[in-house]
């Protein structure tokens, strides 16, 4: 994080010269193998990786921090990983370590002028670390003496508000239930997770539509699917596993048509690895259609089918809809029955940038398939429209009956490997009643109502000087967040910023007034209590509950686990006659489990479920028996106006995502191997003919400005240096890689009803470099 290149908070040390190769047609296959065996090799040297890869999702052994994606139930193949699952494991397995003499050796400025890539490159943070006010490097401290440190300024706040507790997903159940409760017993709903900026409009739409913020398939659901609908997603890099799913699924007869700006390598063809004919041959055909939509046009494509839906209904009729379904199951099917009067198929091809033909053919899919799940991530969350789209294609779902049903349904692909299960244990900023009741009741504590902030409410917060204490479970806000420069002015204003980390990153050197690094356990490490080894369970994208166990020797025995740490913690600052009894549950983690079971519905005899070989469901409405905890019971319509992305003239619209080789902000190298592209992330992919059109040419260096008409009228974000890449993207559709580009990604553009940053539809322009 640089103070001097202003825009560029990722100063670049590696290699700057772009060069595009063959653009990938498939996933997978035997150079996945090699790359993760390779960095497996680099970072932890062959025993530990083979230590770890064996024990990578398997029953006795740990959750796999990439992704989450559920292990295929029942019978589990040997190596139940992918190549970006071992990337992830060796980044955090990796024997090199962050000591007090690293820190001794880089002051804090220095560091500043690395780039992610070199810091996550050091290794695993060993020790406890404080940065004093006006000092500049960080010294070793005592787990004690940063325990103090923290509830001396907690105590100097004026009101509980004054704390901010961020979660990042890869959090345990165990971890997230404590530390909540540690917010909570302290006063503050102050609970904003990376959730905010990832799937928060999954969430808000489907808690309206079907009462429930959770998606409603299993992945026997998508093996018996006749026809699976991905928007917005990019599974061959981010959730490299579902490829096996889609391929059984393909295998038994499925449709599966891609919904995408980008022709993506993982969603037209995969090999699996596991698989000798993976290996070798051609690979399987995944997609069947590859429907290449504009940035932000799926409502409108969504809307379209529905259109058509319903023309073919009224052609004949009791022959399209679910009509019993309809009646005795939806609330609101009149009011968005008549939005569809005035759609014309003619504009809703000129919005998604589509043919008519392939419009009506998507909907003959959706017509005269009998088991249709729909799958999307961030392509479709993070628009101002992302609550509207998922409702969108929820209305879609609902006209065909299906959710609820053997082969159907929701499917919001989640990121973090345990975000979904964060939620579920109250790491949420307004959490029901009925949770905080039941939380109140069990602790004999009072936990406030008023709802806490979120990311951008606490970013808005930090920089009105209202947050005196920023802690930060895992993650790396700083990068992860929107508007850089903003996001790193407000955590300044903080009197002391806390990570609690597994590895270095930007967040540890943007810091308020002080700052500690807590260096903590991860996924892969073994964790022993008084000489009692422990579990930690995590929840998947398909609401599975499951143990994790690590195994591997901690790189130092400083490390501490993030359950030891918020009990230590809450005991220091809230003493040991607090009604929690915080230091009971640290020794043993069963203590926890037993308390989620008596606060939070669906866990009943924990403990020993979670110890079945699969673990358990937990339970789902619309999925188990078609009943929705909406407040009128209903499966409800969603009636929103049209929205859609438009492209100003002389400008492009960019989205941020993700290359082949990284896991969200930690860059683990610089290429992106499925679109072809190495050496080099400061690239902005463009299609050839607004290349032209804009008179740049391919390989020149631009700086991308962002425009943002805010309150006080029109805003620029500058990055400068990157290259132009020709590339298959829509017209007046750029893509770059995140989190170089958070920069442009302007703090107050944010989804309706899940203000979630619109990470995937920037405004740009472009200046000579
Ligand atoms: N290896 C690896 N695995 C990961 C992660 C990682 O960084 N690395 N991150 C994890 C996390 S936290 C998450 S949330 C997930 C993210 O998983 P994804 O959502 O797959 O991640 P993105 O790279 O943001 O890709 C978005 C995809 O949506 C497309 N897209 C963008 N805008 C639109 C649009 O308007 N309409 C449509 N139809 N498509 C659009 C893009 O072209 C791209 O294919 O992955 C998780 N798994
Ligand atoms: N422009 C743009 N911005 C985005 C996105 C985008 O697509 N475009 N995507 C958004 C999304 S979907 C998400 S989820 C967020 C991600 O936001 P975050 O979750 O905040 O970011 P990560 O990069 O996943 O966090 C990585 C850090 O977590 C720490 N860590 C890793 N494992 C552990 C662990 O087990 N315990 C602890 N305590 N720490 C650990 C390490 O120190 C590592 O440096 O970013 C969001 N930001
Ligand atoms: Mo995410």
């Amino acid at each position: 994080m640089s103070n001097t290149h202003d825009g560029d908070p990722h100063p670049v040390d590696e290699p700057r010269d772009v060069r595009i190769k063959h653009v990938k047609s498939y996933a997978a296959g035997v150079p996945a193998v090699a790359v993760a065996l390779k960095r497996g090799l680099e970072q932890m040297g062959p025993v530990r990786t083979a230590q770890t890869l064996i024990k990578l999702n398997q029953r006795d052994g740990f959750d796999c921090p990439g992704c989450a994606w559920p292990e295929t139930p029942g019978h589990r193949k040997h190596a139940e990983f992918c190549e970006n699952g071992a990337k992830a494991v060796a980044e955090e397995a990796t024997r090199r370590a962050v000591t007090p003499e690293f820190f001794g050796a880089h002051s804090v400025e220095d560091l500043r002028t690395r780039s992610g890539y070199w810091l996550s490159q050091q290794g695993r943070l060993a020790h406890p670390m404080y940065l004093a006010p006006g000092d500049t490097h960080y010294r070793p401290v005592s787990w004690d003496q940063a325990n103090a440190l923290i509830a001396d300024e907690l105590a100097a706040m004026d009101s509980p508000d004054e704390a901010v507790f961020y979660t990042s997903g890869r959090t345990s159940n165990e971890a997230a239930f404590v530390y909540q409760l540690f917010a909570r017993s302290l006063g503050t709903n102050n609970l904003p997770d990376c959730s905010n900026m990832c799937h928060e409009s999954s969430g808000a739409a489907l808690g309206a539509s079907i009462g429930i913020g959770k998606g409603s398939v299993t992945v026997g659901d998508l093996e018996a699917a006749d026809l699976i609908l991905i928007a917005g997603q990019n599974p061959g890099t981010n959730h490299p596993r579902m490829l096996g799913t889609l391929e059984k699924a393909k295998r038994n007869g499925a449709r599966i048509i891609a919904i995408n700006p980008l022709p993506e390598a993982g969603l037209m063809r995969f090999k699996d690895p596991q698989k000798i004919g993976g290996v070798v041959g051609q690979g399987t055909k995944l997609a069947d259609d590859f429907l290449q939509v504009k940035l932000g046009s799926d409502m409108a494509l969504f809307r379209g089918v529905a259109r058509l839906l319903l023309d073919a209904e009224r052609a004949a009729p009791g022959t399209v809809f679910d009509q019993e379904f309809l009646d005795e199951s939806c609330a609101g099917v009149e009011d968005y029955l008549a939005l569809l009067a005035d759609v014309d198929i003619d504009d809703i091809a000129g919005i998604t940038g589509l043919s008519r033909a392939q419009i009506e053919d998507l909907a003959e899919a959706v017509r005269t398939s009998q088991r249709i799940v729909l799958c999307w991530a961030m392509g479709l969350t993070q628009h101002r429209h992302g609550v509207a789209t998922i409702a969108e294609g929820t209305n879609v779902l609902f006209l065909r009956g299906m959710i609820g049903k053997v082969g159907a349904g929701l499917c919001p692909v989640r990121g973090h490997s345990n975000v979904q299960g964060d939620r579920t244990m109250g790491i949420y900023e307004k959490m029901p009643e009925s949770f905080l009741a039941a939380q109140d009741a069990e602790f004999g504590i009072v936990s406030p109502r008023k709802h806490g902030h979120d990311t951008v409410a606490a970013i808005n917060a930090m920089a009105a000087g209202r947050v005196r204490v920023f802690i930060g479970m895992g993650g790396n806000f700083v990068s992860a967040s929107p508007d850089t420069e903003a996001t790193a002015a407000a955590l300044r204003r903080c009197a002391l910023t806390v990570h609690v980390s597994t590895k270095l990153n930007e967040s540890h050197l943007v810091t308020g007034h002080g700052a500690l690094i807590l260096p903590t356990l991860g996924r892969t490490d073994r964790d022993v209590i008084n000489g009692v080894p422990q579990r930690v369970s995590v929840e998947d994208s398909m609401s599975v509950v499951h143990l994790s166990r690590g195994s591997l020797p901690p790189v130092s025995p400083e490390l501490r686990s993030e359950v030891a740490i918020v009990c230590d913690l809450a005991t220091r600052v809230l003493g040991d006659d607090h009604p929690v009894p915080w230091q009971e549950l640290k020794a043993d983690y069963d203590r926890i489990r037993e308390r989620i079971e008596r606060v939070i519905p669906g866990f009943d005899d924990f403990n020993i479920r979670v110890r079945r070989s699969d673990g358990f469901v937990l339970p789902h409405p619309p999925r188990d028996a078609r009943t929705f905890g909406t407040p009128n019971g209903k499966a409800n319509f969603a009636v929103h106006e049209l929205d859609w992305v438009r492209i100003p003239e002389g400008r492009l619209i960019l989205q941020t995502l993700r290359s082949h080789d990284q896991y969200n902000t930690t860059v683990y190298g610089h290429d992106d191997r499925y679109r072809g592209i190495s050496g080099n992330r400061n690239v902005v992919l463009i299609n050839p003919d607004d290349i032209t059109d804009l008179g740049l040419r391919a390989g020149q260096l631009v700086d991308v400005v962002s425009e943002f008409e805010g309150a006080g009228g029109l805003e620029e974000r500058r990055v400068r240096g990157f290259e132009v890449v020709p590339y298959d993207t829509p017209r007046g559709n750029a893509a770059a890689y995140y989190p170089e580009t958070n920069p442009l990604v302007p703090l107050g553009s944010v989804a309706r009803e899940s203000n979630t940053p619109v990470s995937k539809a920037v405004v740009i322009r472009f200046e000579p470099a």
